[in-house]
């Protein structure tokens, strides 16, 4: 069955735990600073929470209960590459968005890696052809 998203009529492509760090706000960069997060992948945004959700899992996709993301970016024109050049980290992707804000996103599982990669690629060509 499909998550039930409440307020929101944009279904989640996927979720996950994933260790995250900002490297550029706005063009600028910025000192790294590596945090686990809960990543909720959904409509044309990528959301980062700080904590995973308490609740069943099928009810609780966005996060806790009622909380809003700690942070959350337009994918709409975004660029995916690999990491690897940006960190000694494994399994590291690189996300940076049309107002250029940058992101590393990594997990020691390299399949749940990759299938964030796969996830996030399609997202990304969807909204480019919209
Ligand atoms: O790309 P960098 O600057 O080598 O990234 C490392 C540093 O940000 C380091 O922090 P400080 O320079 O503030 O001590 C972090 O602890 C490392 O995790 C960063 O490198 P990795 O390779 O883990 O992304």
């Amino acid at each position: 069955p499909l998550p039930q998203v409440l307020d929101d009529p944009h279904e989640v492509e996927k979720s996950g735990q994933l260790n995250v760090t900002k490297i550029a706000q706005g063009g600028r960069k910025l000192r790294k600073n590596w945090c686990p997060s809960w990543v909720v992948l959904a409509g044309n945004s990528l959301m980062f929470y700080r904590e995973p959700p308490r609740a069943a899992p099928s009810s609780a996709v966005w996060g806790p209960a009622g909380s809003r993301p700690e942070s959350s970016v337009d994918l709409r024109g975004a660029a995916l590459a690999h990491g690897r050049h940006l960190s000694s980290r494994r399994n590291v992707l690189h996300i940076r968005t049309v107002p250029g804000h940058e992101f590393l996103l990594q997990s020691d599982l390299e399949a749940e890696l990759r299938a964030w990669h796969h996830a996030l690629r399609a997202v990304i060509e969807r909204l480019d052809r919209e």
